[in-house]
């Protein structure tokens, strides 16, 4: 038997989201179904797929009804989530994409693309102008590819019909997201034939956010657990993490969202202490591990901190290198953070792969990592963890690892890297030559004699030692 959706009255669709991944359904739409719960409204939600049409398949069956499987480390709660409308793949019909976009009832556009979805410079922030699919989105306006193209072709049809603008919500791990979306926003608005930059600037909000849980990518071994507990199958579950925490910065079109604090969602005036904690203690320690803990052959993140010298590693990058580096949001105290971080990554039954997070490292790094270097460096303070880690994501994505098996490197600068890896035999110009990639290394940053020899000594000390060598070193 399958899932089925209850015959509880649907609310009608107040909210397009891109990106129906395990992470939209394990938090964004957990929070729209208790905000709904305690308030109602109208904020059934549009999903949009921009590539595969996997979820959309998992879902239709099952009226757009999900399960939201909760594990802590001695239980699990299911919960069902009933707030999808419906799943929409744009590629198949962009055209009912930009219609959604542009009905009236629509308030809220929320993003959860992943880094290389905005389509912007990793190291600047800058939309790529060159990028086969914004060109694409820049000329042919009828049948966008890209968020960013549909969010703007939609936001210019909205102004020519005389319809309010929505407001745009990134939740995405990106520092200062709303400002970043709006960035590329302007930038592709102004590279249109079309005067709609400054109506744009003028109307349309983007909130900053700060978003966090847990979520793996679900496995069939996850659907068939959910199975044996509950005797219905959901190809479209989610599994995460207890722990949610959403730090919203409260500037919406008309004022005009979901009671998402009645799910606990923070809303703010200043999200970036909060968004600063969250990438450099979780997201930079989660890169870390992955990177380090793959060459070390750890296939959890769960493993990764059971194995002791890893577990003084990051403790010491927390205590020496990242919380120096950052200010004490309202309400937050970071050893306890960093503490409460520690027993989550402990978690085991949160099945986190190392080669998930290890990832699209080009379009992470910058904001988990050389930041904070980037704020020591200044500061005087030291950076020998934060360059062992940027060293082991340079050895991770030169593609063997520790025991000479190939590595399954996933990135869309994958050719870049390639060829810096390529480029060069002798282990200090290898790194030097991935130091050089300036859409990861700011030139100011590349060329800093202190930063340049503490990751080119890690580099060589991975060739040389191997990972968890260099990491009970550094413990
Ligand atoms: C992880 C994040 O995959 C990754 O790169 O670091 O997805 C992480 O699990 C979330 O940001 C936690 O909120």
């Amino acid at each position: 038997m399958r899932l089925q959706r209850s015959d509880a009255a649907r609310p009608k669709c107040g909210h397009v989201h891109f990106g129906p991944g395990a992470f939209f359904r394990a938090f964004v739409a957990g929070y729209s179904a208790d905000a709904m719960a305690a308030h109602g409204g109208d904020w059934g939600i549009c999903a949009v797929s921009l590539r595969s049409a996997s979820v959309r398949d998992a879902l239709r069956e099952q009226g757009w009804a999900y399960t939201s499987v909760s594990c802590a480390p001695d239980r699990s709660e299911n919960r069902v989530i009933e707030v999808i409308d419906e799943v929409l793949v744009a590629p198949e019909n962009p055209q009912a994409v930009l219609a959604r976009l542009c009905d009236p009832a629509v308030k809220i556009v929320s993003l959860t693309i992943t880094e290389k979805g905005y389509c912007h410079n990793p190291a600047t922030g800058r939309l790529r102008m060159e990028d086969a699919d914004i060109r694409h989105d820049l000329t042919v306006p009828e049948t966008p590819r890209t968020a960013i193209g549909f969010i703007t072709h939609a936001l210019r049809a909205r102004r020519d019909a005389g319809v309010d603008a929505f407001t745009v919500v990134s939740c995405d791990n990106l520092p200062d997201n709303g400002a970043l979306t709006r960035g590329v926003v302007l930038e592709f608005a102004r590279a249109l034939p079309f005067d709609l930059a400054d109506w744009i600037a003028d109307n349309v909000r983007f909130p900053a956010t700060m978003v966090d849980r847990i979520t793996p990518a679900t496995t069939q071994a996850d659907i068939e657990a959910l199975r044996e507990a509950t005797g219905y199958l959901d190809e479209g579950c989610v599994v995460h993490e207890p722990f949610r925490q959403w730090v919203i910065e409260d500037d919406f079109t008309g004022g005009s969202r979901p009671a998402w604090d009645a799910g606990g969602a923070q809303f703010v005036g200043d999200v970036a202490p909060f968004e600063l904690m969250k990438l450099r203690c979780l997201n930079g320690t989660h890169s870390a591990m992955a990177y380090l803990g793959y060459l070390a052959g750890h296939e959890l993140i769960s493993q990764v901190v059971g194995d002791p010298p890893f577990a003084s590693y990051i403790v010491r990058l927390w205590t020496e290198e990242i919380i120096p580096s950052l200010p004490t949001p309202e309400g937050e105290d970071l050893p306890r953070y960093c503490d409460a971080l520690m027993e989550r990554y402990q978690n085991p039954s949160i099945q986190h792969r190392t080669w998930q997070i290890a990832m699209d490292g080009t379009q992470k790094l910058p904001q988990r990592l050389l930041g904070t270097v980037r704020d020591n460096l200044a500061a005087g303070r030291p950076i020998g963890g934060l360059s062992l880690a940027v060293a082991g994501w340079m050895r991770y994505v030169g593609d063997v690892d520790e025991a000479g098996a190939a590595i399954d490197v996933r990135d869309p600068m994958a050719a870049a890297l390639r060829a810096a890896s390529d480029s060069a035999d002798a282990p200090k110009d290898k790194a030097a030559a991935f130091l050089a990639i300036a859409d990861v290394f700011a030139p100011e940053l590349a060329q800093d004699d202190t930063f340049r020899d503490a990751v080119i000594a890690a580099y060589i000390g991975l060739v040389t030692n191997g990972a968890r060598a260099m990491v009970e070193r550094a413990g």
